[in-house]
């Protein structure tokens, strides 16, 4: 009998099972098109994988309680799955929707799925196709004792990080896993579009070849940029086409695809009413990249000062530091948001655990991860990462830098959204007073909406013309 089944043989379902398989679990597979299922038992032969092509075949070979694992698509074809899996299961048997979906879906099919006793747990899985295949992060949330089954498998095929802890942990009720893999992606939507930012700075003002800018990233992530995401970009900048020889990088349109989760990320950050501002500016400098014609035609029409390459020491350093400044603001808005949703949708994660088990594995892993999971554990109800001493040192020592690096950008018309909504979310956050005075009073001038006043308790209103008294 399999240990679990698993349907969808996609790249990350293929990749998954093999995982399993090697960790000396059998797992039996599953795929619509069976042609996928064929040709998947073919290049991948495994005495622990078991191809099956008819569903009820899938789950008469399952060990009780069933475990399945989908790794479909997410959004319809989840809800079609279920609903052919649904009467071919019993009370106790446990889906994994291993998919990117969206943690209020997740949280509908459970309600779904309660009459019939099936357990639903959301797992959210990062690290693309070599870490599903190698060891990704899990993110796991849903009933409680539908995990505790499944746990042993997951704690196996998950990544490790340096201290040799599994990068999975129970993240709490309903869609907590997948609400934390979504806040996951929003953080990763940040950190490329900063590194992007970084790139396109020391190129155009800087003047840097795709070769020297790749030397540089490889360099920088050997210390305390070290990241997945800049270690890729240092492989990226060194990749020539081979049948141009130029940078691949150069041959590669700049219109930015997106498949939702940042999106989701910004919706429910307005929603809860928490600030995500880097997340959101990356979201939509990847909307805005998408108006490629538009910009082609604006580029001969809006004037701005044309950057020129001068090259400089400085300015690396400068955007380093305004690089690190931006991922850990980055880091931040995530946690931030991740702390008021468990207030707001009953999840029981500690951020500490969130990020221990983002520091292998995922996409957005990285050194500062650990100095994260430090902070949140040394204090558990710290209100912003900013404001652990580690944090709040480093932030201080490279504000300046931070601030040129922008200025440099902002001078020579290089657009960089993502760390300059960072920097203004620390300015804000730092600032004892904000004009948010000035706000209180329109909105008192033209809605009689009242306001507060420092001096006094109570709730005040004021004809502030003699002529427009509430235009509500
Ligand atoms: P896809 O997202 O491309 O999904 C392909 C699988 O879904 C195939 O097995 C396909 O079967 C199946 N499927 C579809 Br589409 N509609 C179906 C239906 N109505 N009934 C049954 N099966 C259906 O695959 P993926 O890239 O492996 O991703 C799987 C999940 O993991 C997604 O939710 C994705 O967002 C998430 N994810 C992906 C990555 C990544 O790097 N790719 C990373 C992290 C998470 P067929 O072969 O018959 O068409």
């Amino acid at each position: 009998m399999a240990s679990i089944g698993l349907i969808g043989l996609g790249v990350m379902g293929q990749n998954l099972a093999r995982n399993i398989a090697r960790r000396g679990f059998q797992v039996a597979v599953y795929n619509r098109t069976r042609a996928k299922t064929e040709t998947f038992a073919r290049h991948h032969p495994h005495p622990n994988i078991i191809p099956t092509y008819a569903l009820d075949d899938l789950v008469a070979r399952l060990e009780r309680p069933r475990r399945l694992l989908l790794m479909v698509k997410a959004g319809a074809a989840v809800d079609a799955v279920i609903a052919q899996v649904r009467p071919l299961l019993e009370p106790g048997d446990i889906l994994i929707d291993g998919g990117n979906s969206h943690f209020a879906d997740t949280e509908r099919r459970q309600r779904e799925l309660a009459a019939p006793g099936v357990h639903l747990l959301g797992v959210g899985i990062s690290g693309g196709e070599e870490g599903a295949l190698r060891g990704p992060s899990l993110m796991p949330g849903g009933p409680e004792e539908a995990y505790e089954a499944v746990a042993p498998i997951f704690e196996a095929i998950a990544a490790r990080a340096g201290d040799g802890r599994p990068c999975v942990t129970y993240l709490g009720p309903g869609g907590a896993g997948h609400y934390v893999k979504m806040v996951h992606n929003g953080i990763e939507y940040a950190l490329m579009q900063a590194i992007a930012e970084g790139y396109d700075v020391l190129r155009q003002v800087g003047g840097l070849a795709p070769d020297h800018l790749a030397a540089l990233f490889e360099e920088w992530n050997r210390a305390e940029l070290a990241s997945f995401l800049v270690e890729i970009t240092a492989h990226i900048l060194r990749t020539r086409d081979p049948e141009t020889g130029r940078p691949l990088v150069d041959l590669v349109l700049d219109r930015a695809r997106q498949k939702g989760t940042g999106k989701w990320t910004s919706q429910e950050a307005l929603d809860v009413g928490v600030p995500v501002p880097a997340i959101t500016s990356a979201v939509e400098a990847r909307f805005l990249s998408a108006l490629k014609e538009e910009r082609v035609r604006a580029a001969k029409l809006l004037p701005g000062p044309a950057p020129e390459a001068k090259g400089g020491m400085h300015l690396i350093e400068h955007v380093r530091e305004a690089l690190f400044a931006t991922m850990v603001v980055a880091y931040a808005q995530g946690m931030a948001l991740l702390r008021a949703a468990a207030s707001e949708h009953g999840y029981t994660y500690r951020l500490a655990d969130v990020a221990a088990i983002w520091r292998a594995g995922c996409i957005i892993r990285a050194a500062l991860l650990e100095e994260i999971r430090h902070a949140f554990a040394e204090e558990p109800e710290l209100p912003n990462l900013m404001l652990a001493p580690f944090f709040r040192h480093a932030l201080a020592a490279r504000q300046q830098g931070w601030r040129t690096a922008l200025t440099v950008g902002v001078n020579h018309g290089v657009p960089m959204p993502v760390t300059a909504a960072s920097l203004a979310y620390y300015d804000s956050y730092r600032s004892a007073h904000l004009p948010a005075n000035l706000i209180q009073a329109q909105r008192d001038y033209f809605g009689a909406h009242t306001y507060e006043r420092v001096d006094r308790p109570g709730t005040f209103h004021t004809v502030w013309h003699p002529n427009t008294a509430s235009q509500a």
